[in-house]
């Protein structure tokens, strides 16, 4: 798709919207930025762009006039497809594209792209470290915070990419077509953007749908969506498991991790030298280690980088014991499935503050893991009755609905004794309490790192 002498809307102020203003300007191209919300103050979205960049900024209601001034429009991922601003942009014949694939378009090198329910975070963080310490030109860019478009201007031929990739971004590629691609597992979330757990699969396996025969797509074998999306994929696949021993693929033998390549079996890792905890960190340096020897990394390299990498934030982090309780921040564990992996990774009696934004997700599973475990279930948020109701189906009796978070902290802090965890894993996304999980789980960081010892 060529730009030039176009006009492009991009829709969405956030990161991702600001930063693809700032790459469309630097390429000499028109730009339009637009955002629902009119409460949004234009002097002040002006001021998070790059110095000297120019744009026009609308705010509110789109108009026809708008749409008939726009050649293609860019969207951020938060804004889902089927909004009725986009379907006029839509029925107006005009090309819709994401972030994600504006960045494609516009950057340079090769590109690992890398998705799935959980998870994404930590393997992108360990494949950009990975890539770090074997090639010399690195970005490590996408949902796991960093706008693609905000570094795809200093791209070369030789630069590498690892991008993390979420469904929301997926909806919107075209044409980009990573060089490895990695569907790490599917597991239901975000049902209430994608509506059916089929097109959240398909969204999650469009990562591939451009790659050609010579490229590489990573699969979760232990996982049924991501296994069964072997069959229609182009490109050659690799799979990892941690259940099954492969004859093609990464896999354990032994407590180690290994790469066995047709009867071949090379030791990448043995398992007792990862830092990261929990059966879902095995997976991700599997998944990690697998993306590594397609791009020709050397094992030594790969496992140098297993040893020395610690949890990135956020993810199931232990922030600080004070009177004998443990406190952890799992503040990413955003949806049911992730928040599995953080109760199962404690081993005491826990206080689990939890609740949040409504996905429409079932909260059964995630409850049958915290029976036995949880002693006392903290709730806030939109979700909190809900997840109360089905927490009372779990043999979960000690439960308390806050209305604050600062007020759910106190209870926690009430509730644990020496001895227990407190685990904020809220099984849900922060909107409506907080900006992102980010904002959420520092706050509790830092209502934690306050709190006084007892006098002894
Ligand atoms: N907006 C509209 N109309 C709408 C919806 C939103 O105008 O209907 C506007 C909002 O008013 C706001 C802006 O869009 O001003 C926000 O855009 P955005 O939600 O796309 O957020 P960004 O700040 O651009 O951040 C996005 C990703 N956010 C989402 O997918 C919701 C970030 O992922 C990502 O790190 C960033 O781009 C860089 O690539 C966050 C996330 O929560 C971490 N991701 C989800 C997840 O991990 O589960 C998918």
């Amino acid at each position: 798709m060529n730009l030039q002498g176009k006009t492009v809307l991009v829709a969405g102020c956030g990161i991702s919207g600001i930063a693809a203003v700032n790459l469309l300007y630097e390429k000499g191209i028109r730009t339009i930025l637009y955002d629902s919300n009119d409460k949004l103050e234009a002097a002040e979205i002006a001021g998070r762009l790059a110095d000297g960049v120019q744009t026009e900024i609308l705010l509110g209601e789109m108009t026809e006039g708008t749409i008939r001034r726009t050649d293609v429009l860019v969207l951020s991922p938060g804004i889902p497809m089927d909004l009725p601003f986009v379907e006029a942009f839509r029925s107006a014949g005009i090309p819709i594209i994401g972030e994600i694939e504006l960045a494609y378009l516009c950057g340079k090198g090769r590109v690992i792209g890398i998705t799935g329910t959980n998870g994404k975070t930590t393997t992108t963080a360990l494949t950009g470290q990975i890539m770090k310490n074997y090639f010399d030109s690195v970005f490590v860019v996408g949902n796991i915070g960093i706008p693609y478009t905000g570094v795809a201007a200093e791209m070369t031929k030789d630069t590498v990419t690892v991008a993390e990739i979420s469904s929301f971004q997926l909806e919107t590629i075209d044409s980009f077509c990573p060089q490895v691609s990695a569907v790490l597992n599917v597991t239901p979330d975000h049902l209430n953007r994608h509506h059916t757990m089929e097109k959240y699969i398909q969204a999650k396996e469009d990562i591939a749908k451009n790659q050609r025969k010579d490229q590489v797509c990573i699969l979760n074998y232990d996982n049924a969506n991501t296994r069964r999306m072997a069959e229609h994929i182009r490109a050659s696949v690799l799979f990892f498991s941690r259940l099954e021993k492969l004859e093609q693929g990464v896999c354990l033998d032994q407590e180690q991790i290994v790469y066995r390549d047709n009867g071949r079996t090379e030791v990448i890792c043995p398992l007792s030298a990862m830092q990261l905890v929990g059966n879902c960190n095995v997976e991700n340096v599997m998944a990690a280690s697998a993306i590594a020897v397609s791009m020709g990394v050397p094992t030594e390299i790969i496992e140098k980088t297993i040893r020395e990498f610690k949890a990135v934030e956020h993810r199931i982090e232990f922030v600080k014991e004070v009177n004998g309780v443990r406190y952890y921040n799992d503040s990413k564990g955003t949806n049911p499935d992730a928040a599995i992996q953080g109760i199962q990774a404690m081993d005491r009696p826990t206080v689990l503050l939890a609740g949040g934004y409504d996905k429409q997700s079932e909260y059964d599973e995630w409850l049958k893991a915290c029976e036995g475990k949880v002693k006392a279930l903290v709730l806030i948020g939109q979700t909190r009755e809900k997840i109360q109701q089905a927490a009372m189906r779990h043999r979960i009796t000690n439960i308390l609905l806050k209305d604050t978070f600062e007020e759910a902290m106190k209870e926690c802090e009430q509730q644990a004794e020496s001895g227990d965890a407190v685990l904020l894993s809220p099984a849900c996304a922060s909107w409506g309490m907080f900006d992102n999980y980010e904002q959420r789980g520092n706050l509790f960081k830092e209502y934690v790192r306050g709190i006084q010892e007892h006098e002894k």
